[in-house]
């Protein structure tokens, strides 16, 4: 009989929609799986609510307090899917309970609480992994090989943008990704985050950043009391140079003021045998351009990631049968799982605590610079 995991969420949203909805499907995909995740208990603030989503995801139990979670015997790992203001402390709670964490990005809220739980988790035996769920991405996967292998040469550019639009109107409500005590910032961490993440993967380390950040809506209605206005506190843009150690210019861009665009994360690398581009809206294809002999007449093309020896896919459909942005999210579970019960190591495909400590750094040097308007060397 295969092996049962018991999972604890944190978190009913978007993202405890997207994890929960992961850790049913992965056996259904890979099988036999490592082990089967058991949906045990879930946590939210509001009661009518996380007992809906019990029902609705499959959890046995819910809770209005996340220390049961903790406690509970039956709860093997801790998905961690709640708001940045609460990422440390339970999650902190569960390694020294001994349970496995999986955290949603940004890791924390700056590089000192993120700094804390990566110590936390480096003192420990449980398997810890931040969910930067697009370095499972099978395109994005091929794009780190086809860098790693050296088939576009030396890297010159690594150019990022993460573009949503979804607070465009001056109307729309001061929710918590908006206040910097509850987020740290802006766009910065919830997009920035993902892309500079990627860059990392895919391409290696930063070792300096120079950065504008701007806030264009000052006040906005609070969710409570639409007839009140409060405060924006985090950053509604940011435009960044990055220095990359192989010498390589990054420049990356993340706004939701971006007009048109709902999920844009595209990046574009050029080297001097070629270059790639990704786009996470096209998620299944990969964009490809080589620049030796005869093959640069015939331009850019598009590789069709679905072929069964790309990474993930033998897992999933026969060839050309594309996947979906929820596959990123049974990927990553996938890993997880294996890691914990294979102990295999969650780098370097997985996210570390301590590679959210690092991209957390790298936060924290593009608002310094944005503030001081002087370029910050990257101090890990
Ligand atoms: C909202 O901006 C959001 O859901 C991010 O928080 C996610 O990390 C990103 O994948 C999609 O957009």
């Amino acid at each position: 009989m295969t092996k049962k995991i018991g999972v604890g969420l944190l978190g009913y949203a978007f993202m405890g929609k997207a994890h929960s909805h992961a850790f049913k499907d992965m056996p259904h995909f890979f099988w036999p799986a490592p082990a089967i995740p058991e949906l045990i208990t879930i946590f939210g603030r509001t009661e009518s609510k996380v007992k809906e989503a019990a029902e609705n995801f499959g959890f046995k139990r819910y809770t209005t307090d996340w220390r049961e979670v903790i406690k509970d015997k039956e709860v093997e790992i801790l998905d961690n899917s709640l708001p940045n203001d609460m990422h440390a402390e339970p999650s902190i709670a569960a390694i020294e309970a001994g349970k496995h964490v999986l955290c949603e990005k940004p890791l924390a809220r700056n590089s000192k609480e993120a700094k804390e739980m990566f110590e936390v988790a480096r003192r420990s035996s449980v398997k810890t992994m931040v969910a930067f769920n697009y370095r499972f991405v099978p395109a994005v996967v091929l794009a780190r090989e086809i860098v790693r292998s050296g088939k576009l040469g030396r890297i010159y550019h690594f150019r990022a943008r993460y573009l949503q639009d979804w607070i465009v109107d001056p109307n729309f409500p001061l929710v918590w990704r908006l206040v910097k005590e509850k987020a740290g910032s802006g766009p910065l961490g919830d997009l920035g985050s993902h892309i500079i993440d990627l860059a990392r993967f895919i391409l290696g380390e930063v070792t300096a950043v120079s950065a504008v950040t701007r806030t264009f809506i000052n006040e906005r209605p609070l969710p409570e009391d639409p007839t009140k206005k409060g405060e924006v506190t985090v950053e509604d843009a940011f435009a960044a140079v990055l220095e990359f150690e192989n010498g390589a210019i990054g420049t990356f861009e993340a706004s939701r003021f971006a007009t048109g665009r709902k999920n844009y994360n595209n990046f574009e690398i050029n080297g001097e045998k070629g270059s790639i581009e990704f786009n996470l809206e096209r998620l299944n294809e990969l964009r490809f351009y080589s620049a030796d002999g005869e093959a640069k007449t015939l331009g850019w093309s598009e590789i069709l990631v679905t072929e069964k020896d790309h990474p993930y896919i033998s897992h999933y459909w026969p060839s050309g049968h594309i996947i979906g942005w929820e596959h990123t999210f049974i990927n990553e579970v996938y890993h997880f799982i294996d890691a914990i019960v294979n102990d295999k190591k969650i780098e370097p495909y997985g996210a570390t605590f301590e590679d959210g400590y690092k991209n957390a750094v790298i936060l924290d040097a593009i608002l310094e610079s944005a503030e001081t308007g002087k370029r910050v060397t990257i101090k890990f």
